[in-house]
């Protein structure tokens, strides 16, 4: 059986996963798509040769008969309509994060979902399919370094076009406040947000850059985040894992080791999109071949929920100065867990 999707949202990262189910995957054909821009949602169907039906806005394609389940890239304010658009009609939808752009959104969400009695929301942490993390995971996993106590993390990037105010506690370390509470398999009771001298790029965007989060779990373990999201030297995701008996880092992306020039030098990647380029492939494969035995495996509208809480304690706590508890409701039954 071959899924029909409709992808609602043709900018930067609908058009790239427009083209991993077209030329790298299989199971899935793109069937519709839907731009506020009707112009590059067009250039987009043209520019990868497919067959696909340009709807005028996203609730037409939610519902168009042809369309089997339904991808949203499109902006984070937007989300939240889509996806309940999607649960009212039965259909199986990934929706890149953020799930909503507020905590009651998310939950607006999760009720809806329950309600429906059917498992039909993936939220777009790609992390977790990425090969270097599902490694990481499996050593904490086997034990290999005995119960982990600390994490110490860094989420860089080169530069951070289009961000403001406390975006990065928002919108780039969602995926650390997901794919950390998904490696240790707990949750958070607190956050802490320290914000050390702001570097001169970030500053002259009128924001604080970088951010310290720190986040204190069930267990005990103290995680620590350095937000950079203009570090200028390359895209860098860092995880160290301090255990009882060792510590467990993060692999590095492989990069061909250099002597030259009186150098001995690794390549550092740039862009997110290179980096996680695996991860975001067996995310889409591993969500085509659950939708298709009918099933949904990945990161739920909970964690959404869930991730949404964590980073409303950090903005709250980046401007309280104090360390804020993270309050999270029981996880229904539903999320199973
Ligand atoms: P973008 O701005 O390049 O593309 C968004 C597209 O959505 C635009 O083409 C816009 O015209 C369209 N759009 C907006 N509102 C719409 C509506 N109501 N109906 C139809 N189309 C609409 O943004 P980008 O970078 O592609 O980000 C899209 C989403 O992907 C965001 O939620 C973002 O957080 C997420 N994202 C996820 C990443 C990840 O690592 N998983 C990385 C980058 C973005
Ligand atoms: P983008 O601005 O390049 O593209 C968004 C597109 O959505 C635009 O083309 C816009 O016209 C369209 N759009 C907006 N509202 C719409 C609507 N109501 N109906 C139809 N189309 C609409 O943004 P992007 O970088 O592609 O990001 C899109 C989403 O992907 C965001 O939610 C972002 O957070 C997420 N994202 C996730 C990752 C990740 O690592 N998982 C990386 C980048 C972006
Ligand atoms: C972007 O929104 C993402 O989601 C990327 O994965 C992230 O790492 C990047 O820094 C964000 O801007």
């Amino acid at each position: 059986m071959t899924l029909k999707i409709g992808v609602i949202g043709t900018g930067a990262i609908g058009k790239d996963h427009i083209r991993r189910i077209r030329r790298n995957l299989t199971g899935a054909r793109i069937v519709a798509v839907t731009d506020v821009n009707a112009e590059q949602a067009h250039g987009v169907v043209q520019g990868e040769g497919i067959e696909a039906r340009v709807y005028d806005t996203g609730l037409d394609l939610i519902n168009a008969p042809e369309v089997d389940a339904i991808i949203v890239a499109s902006w984070g304010p937007t989300h939240e309509e889509f996806v309940l658009a999607a649960i009212a009609a039965g259909k199986p939808v990934l929706c890149e994060k953020p799930l909503a752009v507020t905590a009651e959104g998310c939950r607006r969400i999760v009720d809806a979902e329950i309600a429906a009695g059917r498992s039909l929301v993936q939220v777009g942490f790609m992390r977790r399919y990425d090969r270097s993390y599902r490694q990481l995971k499996k050593v904490l996993t086997d034990g290999a370094i005995g119960a982990p106590l600390t994490l110490n993390c860094a989420h860089r990037a080169p530069e951070a076009p289009g961000f403001s105010g406390d975006m990065a506690l928002t919108d780039s370390c969602v995926h650390e406040y997901d794919v950390l509470r998904w490696l240790l398999d707990d949750d958070y009771v607190s956050a802490q947000v320290i914000m050390p001298r702001s570097c001169h790029l970030g500053e002259q965007e009128g924001y604080q850059d970088p951010h310290v989060i720190l986040l204190r779990t069930r267990q005990g373990v103290h995680i620590s985040i350095e937000s950079f999201v203009n570090c200028q030297y390359g895209y860098d995701i860092q995880c160290h894992v301090t255990g009882e008996k060792g510590i467990a880092s993060l692999p590095e992306p492989a990069s061909v080791h250099l002597r030259l020039e009186a150098k001995s030098s690794d390549g550092i990647l740039v862009d997110w999109k290179d980096r996680f380029v695996d991860a975001f492939d067996v995310e889409f494969q591993e969500w085509i071949n659950a939708t298709a035995r009918g099933e949904m495996d990945g990161p739920s509208a909970w964690d959404g929920y869930v991730v949404a809480l964590t980073a409303d304690a950090c903005v709250k706590a980046k401007y309280s100065g104090l360390i804020e508890p993270i309050s999270l409701p029981e996880c229904p039954a539903f999320y199973g867990r």
